[in-house]
């Protein structure tokens, strides 16, 4: 069931426009069998998007909870939950309400939370909070002595039971499950990890297993983790964006997320208490995820941090225009040819993803700042650069274009920008350094064992300033 607009372009002043509601527009609300962790224009655009357009939507509601503030839950619970979607193409916008979010909440609302965790009829639970939220170290374990993390170990072995991180409130909320007896359910990692569904299990069972054995012990045994690769370019909202909605559709959303058109949605794993027929949307069941994770977190992600740390270097501040640099361009090229040597031939249709992603990214439409995308590169890169530059160092190859994004990176941390990082004392710290010392320090962030490998600390190195010094025209 599409929600497509049918009504006239406005013709009101926008103080008496009517207010995007299920009384203004009517979509019925279906019962909460999903919970949502990470309520942000991501899970708006994506799955709740997919969750509307599946043909038993009317079965699926879902109870989406915000991070770290309230505002995004009190702005869309004043419109019953209700956004539109605009999906932005290279030539024009189309709109549509989406109507899957029965209830909006306060991630602080851990009562509401194990309130519907403990009833038998929540089948689901998503996730989108960020890739830094795992709390794992750089060698993929929880990170326990992490202050949020034991911060939130100290509420829940206290009992006080307030935890602050989407984790601790995820496994406080499964330990009211238990204690109600209400059955197994599928914990959905949405964000842009490889194996996410393992890192999320890992995560989360080894904050439970911090805090009371028997409920990790529970949790192994009873709560699926599936493994996602998620794929919607959406860039935050802006004022201007909210003013096309009201002058296209002729009501007032607070809310409204603007995301490209295309859209990609595999998974892998059990439902044990069943799930909406995602796949009426295109989402793709799969066996094998991994192909599928490494093309996304590889050439789509590898080639956003690549642009978000080359690009700003070069002055640059949208996708868009850092694809219009032939330097930026060249350093993507580099980099999908070696990350490619290292995907599946078959079944991937790699050329054609490749050119789909040049016009994705060409689309100048779409404001998706650079800013917005260098945000925790700690951990991004792991992800993006360093599995790629691993398997390009075991073929005897040096890996040069997967050690310029972690080239890139370091220059950027260290230009004068705003950092946002998990890590930012330590790259503060490694930035007071210089030379091959600072180089180690900061890959030691990344990734401690190539920190150890001085092949890789020279080469990372010698390519320093390469951005930034290369001519346009080259
Ligand atoms: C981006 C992703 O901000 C980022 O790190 O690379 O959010 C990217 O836009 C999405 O994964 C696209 O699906």
């Amino acid at each position: 069931m599409s929600a497509g607009l049918d009504r006239p372009a406005a013709v009101l002043p926008a103080g008496r426009l009517p207010r995007l509601n299920r009384e203004t527009y009517p979509l019925p609300k279906a019962p909460v069998r999903i919970v949502h962790l990470g309520l942000g224009a991501f899970h708006r655009s994506h799955q709740a998007w997919y969750t509307q357009q599946a043909s038993d939507a009317g079965e699926w509601g879902i109870a989406a909870f915000t991070g770290r503030r309230p505002d995004a839950a009190a702005a869309l619970e004043a419109q019953d939950g209700l956004f539109t979607v605009v999906e932005r193409a290279d030539c024009c916008d189309s709109f549509a309400v989406v109507g899957s979010i029965a209830e909006a909440v306060d991630g602080a609302d851990v009562e509401r939370l194990c309130g519907l965790l403990a009833a038998g009829t929540t089948a689901i639970v998503t996730l989108t909070i960020t890739e830094a939220a795992y709390g794992l170290g750089p060698d993929g374990r929880l990170a326990a002595a992490s202050p949020d993390v034991a911060a939130d170990l100290a509420q829940l072995t206290s009992g006080r039971g307030n935890p602050t991180t989407p984790l601790g409130r995820l496994v406080l909320a499964l330990a009211a499950r238990r204690a109600a007896g209400a059955g197994p359910l599928a914990v959905v990692c949405c964000d842009n990890l490889s194996n996410n569904g393992t890192v999320a299990h890992h995560a989360v069972v080894g904050m439970a297993a911090a805090w009371d054995p028997a409920l990790a012990a529970w949790i192994d045994e009873h709560i699926s983790f599936v493994s996602t690769s998620v794929d919607r370019i959406t860039p935050r909202t802006t004022e201007a964006d909210v003013a096309a909605v009201q002058d296209a559709c002729g009501y007032l959303d607070n809310s409204p997320v603007v995301a490209e058109p295309f859209h990609n949605w595999v998974l892998s794993g059990d439902f044990p208490a069943g799930r909406p027929r995602w796949e009426d949307a295109g989402a793709v069941f799969v066996a094998d995820i991994e192909p599928y994770e490494n093309r996304k977190l590889w050439l789509l992600n590898g080639a956003h941090s690549l642009l978000a740390y080359g690009g700003q270097l070069r002055g640059h501040s949208t996708v868009a225009e850092a694809l219009a640099d032939p330097v930026c361009l060249q350093a993507i090229g580099k980099f999908w040819d070696e990350a490619e040597a290292h995907l599946p031939a078959d079944g991937l249709q790699l050329d054609d993803y490749r050119a789909a992603l040049l016009a994705r990214f060409g689309n100048a439409r779409i404001a998706h700042h650079l800013a917005q995308i260098a945000m925790d590169g700690s951990t991004k890169l792991r992800m993006r650069a360093v599995p790629v530059l691993q398997a390009e160092r075991a073929a005897g190859r040096s890996g040069a274009a997967a050690a310029l994004m972690i080239a890139a990176w370091m220059d950027f941390t260290a230009s004068g920008a705003a950092i946002h990082d998990p890590l930012a004392e330590g790259v503060a710290a490694a930035n007071t350094l210089s030379g091959t010392q600072r180089t180690r320090a900061l890959m030691e962030l990344v990734d401690p064992a190539l920190a150890t490998d001085a092949g890789v600390v020279d080469l990372v190195s010698a390519l320093s300033g390469a951005f930034a010094e290369a001519a346009a025209t080259s």
